[in-house]
């Protein structure tokens, strides 16, 4: 399961200010000598690799980032502000490449690293600047450095934040086509996925995670049933679980034995599957059926205090409640 995220953006650090030519004019003094201050720097662009970003989503939303350009000298020998650095966050792993030569400027992959990846221009000197012994009064400053400018190619390897696990044809897929630009495939057999699937999810303010389903899971997985547990390992390193349950088929059997059944064959994968957070959904509240069943199936949760969401991956219907309860979580796990 390989997945890459990927954009482009063009990036401008912050021209340098001018310098200043001025002359200092005080009562009684006849010709002041010369008192142009510099120009202060221009901002640089700053990419920082963050936790808190997770895909490069909002970087193709929002492509052009400019730093601020340095103040100009004024008289009195006053400097120019330096301009204002501008910072990009981008999710820890991300790769940073000229666009036009393909090098590698940076490789982020810790936690708060970061480069600098255009560089703000100096300011230019003042006229006070170029006063010599043979030269009593210039009257001419510089102009500040134009700051580095040029289009940067990002690229993410991206792993799931978020899997989903359950029964065959409970609708895993349906939800990922549902919430995200992934178009896998969908139809009503078990065993449709054989291969796991990705898909970028937004949660609104620029923020979004990676979300993958799995093949079904079924009972003896772990034994090498249906496509066996070796898929497990895609989704071993998220930070959280969407366990789906489908109540409008087998009426024979309760959703909480379901639930048992799968949690069962992630422990025998690996027992520290366990402890990622789970949240349960009911799946296809749509279906007449699973509304009928629902406030009993939900029960033998809410008796645990495990809190179940009803959602129809077709309408719709719980997925916003969905997702901001995902959105929670990862946010929650954020904090170093
Ligand atoms: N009515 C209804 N049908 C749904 C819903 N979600 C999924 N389905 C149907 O359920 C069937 C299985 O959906 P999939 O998304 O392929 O299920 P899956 O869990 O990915 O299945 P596997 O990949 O085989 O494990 C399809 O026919 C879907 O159209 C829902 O919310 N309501
Ligand atoms: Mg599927």
């Amino acid at each position: 399961m390989k997945f890459v995220d990927e954009a482009t953006i063009h990036i401008k650090a912050g021209d340098g200010g001018n310098g200043c030519v001025s002359f200092r004019r005080e009562k009684y003094v006849p010709k002041g000598g010369p008192n142009g201050g510099s120009g202060g720097k221009g901002g640089d662009v700053v990419i920082r690799a963050s936790r808190s970003h997770r895909t490069l989503l909002d970087l193709k939303l929002n492509p052009r980032h400019v730093a601020g350009r340095g103040g100009h000298g004024e008289g009195s020998l006053k400097t120019g502000k330096d301009g204002h650095d501008e910072e990009i966050l981008v999710p820890v792993g991300t790769i940073i490449r000229d666009a036009a030569t393909g090098d590698i400027i940076a490789d982020l992959a810790q936690d708060g690293a970061y480069c600098i990846a255009a560089r703000g221009g100096r300011g230019g000197k003042g006229n006070a600047h170029f006063k010599s012994s043979t030269h009593q009064a210039p009257r001419f400053a510089q102009d500040g450095e134009p700051g580095e400018e040029w289009d940067i190619d990002l690229e993410l390897k991206l792993l799931a934040d978020v899997g989903i696990i359950g029964l065959p044809n409970v609708g895993k897929s349906t939800l990922i086509a549902r919430i995200s630009a992934a178009r896998p495939k969908i139809a009503d057999y078990p065993f449709t996925t054989l291969r796991p699937n990705l898909g970028v999810v937004k949660t609104g303010n620029y923020k979004s995670f990676v979300i993958a389903d799995i093949p079904g899971l079924i009972e003896g997985a772990h034994q090498g049933m249906g496509l066996g547990i070796r898929f497990l390992r895609h989704v071993e390193r998220t930070s959280m679980l969407i366990h789906m349950l489908d109540i409008s088929k087998d009426v024979a059997v309760t959703a909480w034995q379901d639930f048992e059944t799968v949690n069962g064959e992630l422990k025998a994968f690996n027992p520290a599957m366990m402890e990622k957070p789970q949240i349960v959904v009911i799946n296809k509240t749509d279906l007449p059926v699973t509304r009928e069943r629902l406030a009993k199936e939900t029960k033998a949760f809410t008796r645990r205090n495990i809190p179940v969401i009803p959602i129809s991956a077709v309408t719709g219907e719980g997925i916003k409640e969905l997702i901001a309860k995902v959105a929670g979580i990862l946010k929650s796990q954020e904090a170093p």
